[in-house]
């Protein structure tokens, strides 16, 4: 297989024509540079999301936007799309289903380390309308536990801060207008707060800047949807078995795909409405369906099925007991607590998700679910735990899941095995369970008052207070399975 492969040519604007399948590829003239957007962070969700899109209204007829694709970590992505013109391959996967067609709104792409002046140059250029941002929830640099700057943090070169306080001071030195900033990150009010953590930055970095962006820069809240596992070899080599090209830049993802967008911006946009997105005022049912009932999900799924030994969702969630828990703490908890909206119906809602979840086609790994969780569980569980405590309910099944997660930290598998814990606050929580040794009421509390996670409103809840530690109980005692079976049976003895 490898020696075919190594016969056959790259993807490029050149091959693309020999391309064999049925592929459909961009309907818009390829290699005249358009402008007008630039993309931090340009990992698989971009290529498979925002950009799809920007191609389709590049295809609708609004030829006047590219993306220029900016990496702000490691150069791996456009070592991969250079060689290729910036095309790609999305590939769409649902059963024996697989919808393949070639990107090509992509125009550039740069390392932020190793070509500042290019993205700075691009950030200030007056033809760029828009900066789309998906840099995951750590890339925020907020404090552990707050909305707050960490602005050490953010002061480090290569940060959204750092690049976006260079591109937006050189644009109000050239006079040259303001932008909009498109959060498309998993955080509630996405937007909102980007605009607070930029003004906070930029008080203390440049003050007249930070006046400046106030009048010049909006910063919509946006939710953005779709399931993009990480691409394996297997299907880089399956692909090019079938096109009869090398494409090292595609990505795999489902058929679904929503973008929800707060109407607020500061100059044109593209019709992403072409490729489907929604343009609303208000996008705070949708951001908390989303976070609470798919996001709170899949960050169940991956600390349990990890837990039970499973490596893919559609694995987790065909087991009859995980997928019990994950229905009853997405309608019995999660649901009630949303946000009425007469184009959500949340039970519709849950059903396609599980739907989503169960697509074999996708070999979608907990593990990629289960990194960052101090950044994710505040906004997907404890904002639910919270507001159902205010009004006197408890929250059994989120509470077996911030379990599961804590005991996820502990770097341990079942079977005594240890691995690496993928989280900015993994140090710190080694350090917590350390420091409680085998004692699970201390450990609790540790989590509860030092992790940074839990916000203050959790802390000050006896009833949360004294159901966690019998959550982890059940899992570091019983084990998994049989905690799970516990929860399920205590569930069914309640009465609605
Ligand atoms: C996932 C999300 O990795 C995760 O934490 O929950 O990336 C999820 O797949 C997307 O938000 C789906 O839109």
């Amino acid at each position: 297989m490898h020696s075919a492969l190594s016969q056959k040519r790259r993807l490029s604007i050149a091959t693309l024509g020999s391309m064999r399948g049925e592929i459909a590829r961009p309907a818009f003239r390829l290699g005249r540079p358009r402008g007008g957007i630039v993309h931090l962070g340009i990992g698989a969700f971009h290529r498979a999301h925002q950009a799809v899109y920007t191609d389709d209204a590049l295809a609708a007829g609004d030829e006047g936007w590219g993306i220029t694709a900016v990496s702000l970590r490691s150069p791996a992505v456009r070592d991969l799309m250079v060689p290729q013109d910036n095309l790609y391959t999305v590939m769409e996967r649902s059963g024996q289903r697989a919808a393949m067609r070639v990107i090509g709104a992509v125009e550039a792409v740069y390392a932020a380390r190793e070509n500042p002046a290019a993205v700075l140059a691009a950030l200030a250029s007056p033809t760029t309308h828009i900066v789309t941002l998906t840099v995951t929830e750590k890339g925020y640099c907020r404090q552990a536990g707050s909305n707050q700057l960490d602005y050490a943090q953010a002061a480090q070169p290569g940060t959204i801060y750092t690049v976006l306080a260079a591109g937006l001071a050189q644009r109000k030195a050239a006079g040259c207008g303001g932008v909009t900033l498109v959060s498309c990150d998993n955080l509630p009010g996405n937007g909102h707060l980007l605009a607070e953590l930029l003004a906070e930055y930029l008080e203390r970095d440049n003050p007249s800047l930070a006046a400046w962006t106030a009048r010049h820069v909006a910063c919509p809240d946006t939710v953005v949807d779709r399931i993009v596992p990480a691409v394996t070899r297997a299907e880089i080599d399956a692909l090019a078995e079938r096109t009869g090209l090398i494409d090292r830049a595609m990505v795999v993802t489902e058929p679904f795909r929503q973008w929800v967008i707060q109407n607020r911006f500061a100059g044109p946009r593209p019709r992403w409405e072409a490729g489907g997105a929604q343009f609303v005022d208000n996008v705070h049912a949708f951001e908390t369906a989303k976070l609470r009932l798919l996001n709170g999900s899949h960050s169940t799924l991956a600390y349990f099925g990890i837990g039970l030994g499973f490596d893919f969702v559609h694995e987790a969630v065909a087991d009859p007991a995980l997928n019990s828990m994950v229905q009853i703490q997405m309608m019995k908890e999660a649901a009630p607590c949303l946000p009425r909206s007469a184009d959500l119906d949340p039970g519709a809602y849950g059903d396609a998700l599980l739907r989503r979840f169960a697509n074999p086609a996708l070999d979608h790994r907990l593990k990629q679910i289960a990194m960052d969780g101090s950044q994710k569980i505040p906004q997907r569980w404890l904002a639910t735990m919270i507001e159902r405590d205010k009004a006197g309910q408890g929250s059994a099944a989120h509470m077996l899941s911030l379990a599961a997660w804590a005991v996820h930290t502990r770097g341990r598998s079942a079977n005594g095995a240890s691995y690496k814990v993928d989280d900015p606050l993994a140090d710190r929580l080694r350090d917590l369970w350390r420091e409680a040794g085998s004692d699970i009421d201390r450990l609790a509390g540790l989590f509860i008052d030092k992790s940074g996670v839990f916000p203050t409103e959790f802390g000050i809840s006896s009833r949360l207070r004294q159901a966690f530690p019998a959550a982890l109980r059940s899992i570091l005692e019983c084990g998994w399975r049989p905690a799970l079976d516990a929860f399920l049976s205590w569930h069914e003895g309640q009465i609605d």
